[in-house]
């Protein structure tokens, strides 16, 4: 057995699942955390679990986080449980670990914490139904609802200024001066269109500051990734990823599942004229996350929604190219170059965004 999975081994040993283990599989496709899927033959029959180890390298206080999680996903489940929902499949589900702490550390200095499978549910890494990019965004709208009232002040911010724009500019900038492997004279195209851009890092940090937009318990992380969806109903039935559920902008929200989801391409896409912003796709998000909001978007909240778009592709973009300069130490990476492929994308995403900006702007203005 390699140390790796004598690790885990410990580590399932030291959760309370139930029987016996028959399989044990790396699991999805997120860039951030590790990600397996277990199965245990039990009396009842098989049953299968997440298992995550937690990324401490972007996550430095995982107790904390795991903090948040109890707390998000205990409120959620009552709500779904007044509601007459499903609460083990509506919403993330923590398994204990045997000493009841909701995460165990192993030997090595990791952290793991475990879910129940959400079963008879997918997540796609691209929209194949167009339906399914409406129901994920009445989904990201309705959860950002039953937040609403949740106390964002026992929250920990688990990436500090994870979504302040202003201070990843500096980021980047920083990455670009430290040229850690030596890539930004190939890169300069790309470095330009971000300095060229620096107005996008600062318009929603300031109308926040001018408390033109108000601070909600936001997700963070919308990709349609993070969202399952009933195989049978097609239905979105639960929003998962809750490792950035912290106070933040709804325009984010939104932007984000923009930037991901309505891409006529993947993210990774090597051929740009693959990539654009499709606006049948922005057009469904836009409709489905107006209706999930139910009401509570303010005005400067839906006159941003198509700028959030636009800022969270130029972020993100500037995110990738930060961790190609820096040596790919952030986000996972399965061939060389894989970061400056993905900012390419977002930048493509971002120049035609700003072409299409006067038509997003009427298609909010028909669903307000
Ligand atoms: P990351 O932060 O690395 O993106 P996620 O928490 O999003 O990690 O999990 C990665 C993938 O694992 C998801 O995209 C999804 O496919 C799958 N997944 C996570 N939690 C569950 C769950 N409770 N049930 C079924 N699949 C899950
Ligand atoms: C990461 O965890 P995952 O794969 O859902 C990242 C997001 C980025 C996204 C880009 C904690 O999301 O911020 O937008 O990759 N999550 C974190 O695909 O940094
Ligand atoms: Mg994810």
């Amino acid at each position: 057995m390699s140390g790796e999975e004598l690790i885990r081994r410990e580590v399932i040993e030291n959760f309370t699942f139930p029987g016996k283990l028959v399989e044990e599989i790396p699991y999805g496709s997120g860039h951030i955390n590790d990600t397996f899927r277990l199965v245990f033959e039990t009396e009842q029959g098989r049953k299968r679990y997440i298992l995550q180890r937690m990324n401490k390298s972007i996550f430095h206080k995982p107790v904390e986080l795991m903090e948040n999680i109890v707390g998000v996903t205990s409120w959620l489940r009552k709500k779904i449980l007044e509601n007459s929902g499903d609460a083990d499949r509506e919403t993330l589900n923590i398994v204990s670990a045997g000493d009841g702490r909701p995460y165990y550390l192993d030997s090595a200095g990791d952290y793991w914490r475990a879910y129940l499978f959400i079963e008879g549910a997918s997540c796609y890494d691209k929209v194949e139904k167009k339906e399914d990019f409406y129901q994920s965004a009445v989904a990201f709208g309705h959860f950002q609802g039953l937040l609403a009232d949740y106390p964002a002040e026992t929250l920990h911010e688990t990436i500090v200024n994870f979504h302040n724009t202003a201070s990843r500019l500096d980021d980047f900038k920083a990455a670009v001066q430290r040229d850690a492997c030596g890539h930004a004279g190939d890169v300069q195209r790309e470095i330009r269109f971000v300095l060229e851009r620096e107005h996008l890092a600062y318009v929603l940090g300031e109308m926040q500051a001018e408390k033109k937009l108000p601070l909600r318990v936001t997700h963070n992380d919308t990709k349609l990734n993070n969202i399952m969806i009933d195989d049978k109903t097609g239905k979105a039935i639960c929003v998962i990823d809750l490792d950035t559920v912290m106070p933040g902008l709804a325009v984010n929200d939104f932007g984000d599942s923009i930037r991901f989801g309505a891409s006529t391409a993947d993210e990774d896409e090597r051929d740009l004229a693959k990539v654009s912003c499709d606006m049948e796709l922005f057009e469904l998000y836009t409709k489905g996350f107006v209706e999930g909001c139910a009401g509570s978007l303010t005005d400067e909240e839906l006159d941003m929604l198509p700028i959030g778009a636009m800022v969270m592709t130029y972020e993100c973009g500037m995110r990738f190219l930060a961790d190609h300069l820096d040596g790919d130490v952030y986000f996972k990476t399965h061939r060389e170059g894989h970061n400056l492929d993905r900012c390419r994308t977002q930048f493509k995403l971002v120049a035609d965004m700003e072409k299409k900006l006067s038509a997003m702007n009427a298609i909010v203005d028909k669903y307000r």
